[in-house]
């Protein structure tokens, strides 16, 4: 589920600039995210501010501006990214290349709701 979004639909929407057609809020800015970086973005589709671009394979954190605001994901890391909010003890897990457009669309099993605005923290195994 999570994790379901093919490579290849991933690269080719890589391409998209900000303004490209299909993009369903505002600014689309996936070219944002560098490679070889896990990148997370306040609106869905890659919308809104970049909240992060990290490298791995280094356990983060967000800054107190950034946690609670994720609503997309795409992980351009080689290793795959595990995503924590510090209220619910499972992951959200991010394999390498996979992009996660609305994190409001996937539930938390065992916590309560959807992964939207949760992330705080997250490491790399
Ligand atoms: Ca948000
Ligand atoms: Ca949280």
């Amino acid at each position: 589920m999570a994790d379901a979004y093919p490579k290849a639909a991933s690269q080719a929407a890589a391409v998209q600039h900000p303004g490209a057609p299909g993009t369903s809020i505002g600014v689309n800015a996936w070219s944002e995210c560098p490679e070889g970086r896990l990148c997370l973005w306040d609106n869905r589709e890659a919308g809104g501010l970049r909240l992060a671009a990290i490298a791995a394979p280094n356990d983060w954190r967000l800054t107190s501006a950034s946690v609670n605001r994720t609503n997309s994901v795409w992980n351009r890391t080689g290793a795959t990214a595990y995503l924590r909010d510090d209220s619910c003890p499972i992951y959200l897990r991010v394999d390498p290349g996979d992009r996660l457009t609305d994190l409001g669309s996937i539930d938390r099993i065992g916590c309560d709701g959807n992964w939207n605005n949760k992330i705080d923290s997250g490491l790399f195994g």
